[in-house]
């Protein structure tokens, strides 16, 4: 049996990645092709409760090495527990966020280093890495606009604050550039159809 392909979104917060995730899986259901979506940090029972610790904004004297091992520790399980399994088993793996997420958040916008992070991302994923990786870039003020008109409270994450996610975006810039073979990089406003049709032609090429 042929591996699953392993397919992740990327992207600074309000990019799109749900809307897309969403019509990937509606377009890989019509072709009967065997497919999981998941969502990082969470996704198990044990990263759902990392993932509360890690966005709850009562956590504000949490350090940068902590934020990095908890998304790390989260990865390590949902690796183990979810994704490898399943591409064991030929199904496709759509990802919301994965480890080029603590490459620009914690690597770049917090300034931990890309060295430090990508060493914790290889022990985490022992060998599984993404297939291909749409990043959907978008600006800060894009970001802004689209979070306020969904109305949500902002998480720990996202209080941040605005120069916070322009270097997050930047960290995206630097990953795209260094590994353009795996990460495509999706100018992400445009129109959610035209965008959506843009990530199928890829997809389609690889299956
Ligand atoms: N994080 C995560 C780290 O710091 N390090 C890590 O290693 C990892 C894994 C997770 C947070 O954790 C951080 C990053 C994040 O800050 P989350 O709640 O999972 O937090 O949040 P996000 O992943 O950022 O998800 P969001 O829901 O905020 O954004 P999406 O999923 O990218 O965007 P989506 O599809 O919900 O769209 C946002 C809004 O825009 C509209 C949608 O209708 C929606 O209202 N929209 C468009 N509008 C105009 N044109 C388009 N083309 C549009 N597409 C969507």
């Amino acid at each position: 049996m042929n591996r699953g392909l392993f397919i992740t979104f990327e992207g600074i917060d309000g990019c799109g990645k749900t809307t897309q995730i969403e019509l990937l899986r509606e377009f890989l259901d019509s072709k009967g092709i065997a497919n999981t979506v998941i969502r990082e940090p969470g996704g198990t029972e044990v990263g759902e409760k990392i993932r509360q610790l890690l966005l709850d904004k009562k956590n504000s004297d949490m350090t940068s090495l902590t934020e990095l091992l908890l998304f790390e520790a989260a990865r390590a399980q949902i690796v183990e527990e979810k994704i490898k399994p399943a591409l064991d088993d030929g199904i496709c793996v759509i990802c919301d966020r994965f480890y080029d997420s603590s490459l620009a958040y914690q690597g770049v916008a917090r300034g931990m280093g890309t060295d430090i992070v990508k060493m914790l991302n290889n022990v985490a994923v022992a060998g599984v890495d993404p297939d291909i990786t749409f990043f959907l870039d978008i600006s800060v003020e894009e970001s802004i606009a689209r979070r306020k008109s969904r109305g949500d409270e902002s998480d720990r994450i996202e209080s941040a604050g605005d120069s916070f996610i322009e270097k997050v975006r930047q960290g995206y810039l630097y990953a795209a550039l260094y590994d353009s073979n795996r990460i495509r990089t999706i100018d992400a406003t445009g129109s959610v159809d035209s965008i959506s049709s843009q990530i199928i032609s890829i997809i389609s090429e690889r299956l």
